[in-house]
């Protein structure tokens, strides 16, 4: 056990079950001693955590049930953690949705409300926590969000999503900047492909995986510890100087040409 995260309160959101990368984040928080909290969306999700936490012997941890398609419950979620925890010096966002149907075929077939959707869960709701997280972030703090890198370009199948995450890390940049004066810094991690529930419901995501494994510079796949590894530099005392950026924790995979 490290203690990189020593005295630091830290809420991590989008932990759905034990191939979400959010909570391989969370396993590498808690060993290098942070007190995490976590938000959870539906019953499977509460009782994975629970289950996973007590094989980490966490003892009494915070869980609160957030949708974040609503308003009401991220408001409760962080008065919760207020009342409970106090100051917060770490967010992490890991959340993201779009319907199975539009991350197939041409992206011009995006209906609205799939593109609404998309944006409302995978991006805006970072906007929202972020407003929330601010106040008890008065020590300064760190805010992590996952992107990837259809962001940038036009991956095959990820349509609707790439638009959504292009919007997440503009919104990075933007929260950067208002937050920068607390002592806040907000960062996105581009992750190379990982097999998890989400990632499953992109259009032919194996195929991507054996493809990113041929061009990647490293050829391989990345480890969901190595994204967690590069969280818990945004989040410790190491990151401090770093705000607004998109790092690239993907074995290389975007400078190739
Ligand atoms: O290849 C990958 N897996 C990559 C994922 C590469 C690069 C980035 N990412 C991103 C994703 O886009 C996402 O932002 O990492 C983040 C985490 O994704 P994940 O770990 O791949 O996927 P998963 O374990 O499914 O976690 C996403 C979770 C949801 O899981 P489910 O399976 O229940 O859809 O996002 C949460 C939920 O826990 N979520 C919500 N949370 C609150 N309110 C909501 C909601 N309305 N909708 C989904």
């Amino acid at each position: 056990m490290g203690n990189l995260l020593k005295d630091k309160n830290i809420m991590v959101m989008g932990v759905a079950n034990k191939w979400s990368i959010a909570w391989g984040i969370a396993k590498k928080f808690i060993e290098e001693d942070a007190n995490v909290a976590f938000t959870y969306f539906g019953e499977k999700s509460k009782a994975n955590l629970e289950k996973f936490l007590k094989e980490e012997n966490v003892k009494n941890p915070l869980l609160i049930s957030c949708d974040v398609t609503k308003d009401e419950d991220i408001e409760k979620a962080f008065e919760e953690l207020k009342e409970k925890i106090g100051v917060l010096h770490g967010l992490v966002h890991s959340i993201a949705f779009a319907n199975k149907d539009e991350l197939k075929g041409f992206y011009y077939d995006t209906s609205r409300e799939g593109y609404l959707m998309a944006q409302d869960i995978s991006a805006y709701s970072l906007v929202a926590v972020s407003r929330y997280a601010k106040p008890l972030m008065t020590e300064g703090g760190s805010i992590v969000t996952l992107s990837y890198l259809g962001s940038e370009r036009a991956v095959t199948n990820y349509n609707v999503m790439g638009v959504a995450k292009a919007a997440l890390e503009a919104s990075v940049r933007y929260l950067a900047v208002d937050l920068g004066t607390e002592n806040i810094t907000v960062n996105s991690i581009s992750a190379g492909p990982i097999k998890t529930t989400s990632a499953k419901g992109v259009k032919d995501f194996t195929k991507l995986l054996r493809g990113f494994e041929e061009v990647a510079p490293m050829k391989r796949l990345v480890k969901t510890e190595e994204v967690a590894n590069t969280a818990l530099f945004l989040c410790s005392n190491l990151g401090t100087g770093v705000t607004g950026e998109n790092i690239h924790v993907d074995c290389g995979y975007h400078i190739v040409g």
